[in-house]
């Protein structure tokens, strides 16, 4: 019941998805789920502080990576990168903390892996850019929309954790 207050509450006002409410939508795509990525992904979520509020192993349909990567429908790729997500299961999950959205982009490196720093993930694990293994939403607003696409209410874990006050002041 207290979830499903604090999943509308999050919805009708974005308040509740500021500050160390701010959730994002990371996904382990097929080859990094097929090259056992998943493990140290989360372990650096985890050890950075952030809190995991949603996760599954999921073998995505057609339609929803089309949904998913609708903005990019007119580009040459648009084709080639949903056959790519829908070829194995992806771990989709939900990560909260302050300032999420941004630095999971900054964890997982640029689009290119080439352009990617070491000790990012892009960086680390990967050559090319049809085989980056991670996604991560781009803003506040994606991760919005990507978290109500891909989970479900009942899926996500609102908790309180011990830690809170060694990791935020
Ligand atoms: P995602 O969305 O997968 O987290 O990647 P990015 O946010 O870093 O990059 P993006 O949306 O611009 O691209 C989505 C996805 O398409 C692949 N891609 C991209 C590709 O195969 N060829 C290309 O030329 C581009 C630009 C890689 C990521």
């Amino acid at each position: 019941m207290l979830g499903l207050f604090l999943w509308f509450f999050a919805h009708i006002f974005k308040s509740g998805w500021t500050g160390v409410n701010e959730r994002t939508f990371i996904a382990v795509k097929p080859d990094g789920v097929q090259r056992k990525r998943v493990g140290e992904i989360v372990q650096r979520f985890e050890k950075k502080g952030f809190k995991l509020v949603g996760f599954k192993l999921i073998q995505a349909s057609k339609e929803l990576l089309r949904e998913h990567y609708w903005e990019h429908r007119n580009r040459p790729f648009y084709n080639r990168l949903v056959t790519y997500m829908s070829s194995g299961p992806v771990v989709a999950m939900v990560w909260q903390g302050l300032d999420v959205v941004k630095t999971g982009r900054k964890m997982m490196g640029q689009t290119n892996p080439t352009d990617s720093m070491p000790g990012t993930f892009r960086g680390d694990f990967c050559v090319e850019m049809g085989r980056n293994v991670i996604h991560g939403s781009d803003s506040l607003e994606s991760a919005q929309r990507e978290i109500s696409l891909w989970f479900n209410e009942t899926e996500l874990c609102y908790r309180d954790v011990c830690t809170i006050n060694w990791i935020y002041n």
